[in-house]
């Protein structure tokens, strides 16, 4: 079976993450969505929040929710996956990415990484504009699923 563990901060997903974890499910046989917990950054949604946004959001057999702790290369050891999935979404976003890439690499020299290009209607959506338009009041509607934009205007209607 070929199965890819495409990590991530996740917070919150976005369609265009959706976008790469569907279109992955046409070249694996199962996908691990694996939520990155790193305890000297705050994330908006709590690794439980953000698992749960992505299986809503999933519907799909096929696709596994987890989160891990520490090295993302032991974890895919662990989960015996030498496949790491990542988006790519602009030129900016390849030297982090090739560095990552890299440096998996040296940590574990059977991982691979494989990059797929993000959905042309998402090439400028990440997380992290998405919480600070979010945050202002802007609409992201059709940026992010349906149950996290329910989720987004919650938390900020909250924050007042
Ligand atoms: N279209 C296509 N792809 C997208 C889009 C989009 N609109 N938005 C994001 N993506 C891609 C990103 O490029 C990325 O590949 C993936 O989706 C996840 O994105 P994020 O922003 O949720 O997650 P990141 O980039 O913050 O994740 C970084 C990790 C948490 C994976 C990394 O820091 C890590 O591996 N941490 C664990 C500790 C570790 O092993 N560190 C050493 C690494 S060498």
């Amino acid at each position: 079976m070929r199965t890819a563990i495409y990590p991530g901060s996740f917070d919150p997903l976005t369609n265009g993450h959706l976008s790469i974890i569907q279109r992955a499910l046409q070249m694996f046989d199962r996908v691990i969505v694996a939520v990155a917990v790193n305890p000297k950054k705050v994330p908006l949604f709590t690794e439980e929040e953000r698992k749960q946004l992505i299986l809503e959001a999933c519907q799909d057999q096929r696709v596994e929710v987890d989160a891990f702790h520490g090295l993302l290369v032991e974890y895919a050891n662990r989960r015996g996956v030498n496949v790491i999935l990542r988006g790519l979404r602009a030129v900016s976003d390849f030297e982090y990415e090739f560095q990552l890439a890299n440096m998996n690499r040296k940590l574990a020299p059977g991982i691979e990484t494989v990059f797929m290009m993000t959905g042309e209607d998402y090439f400028y959506v990440s997380s992290q504009l998405v919480r600070e338009v979010a945050s202002f009041g802007g609409n992201v509607e059709g940026l992010v699923p349906p149950n996290v934009l329910k989720v987004l205007r919650a938390k900020y209607a909250k924050q007042g």
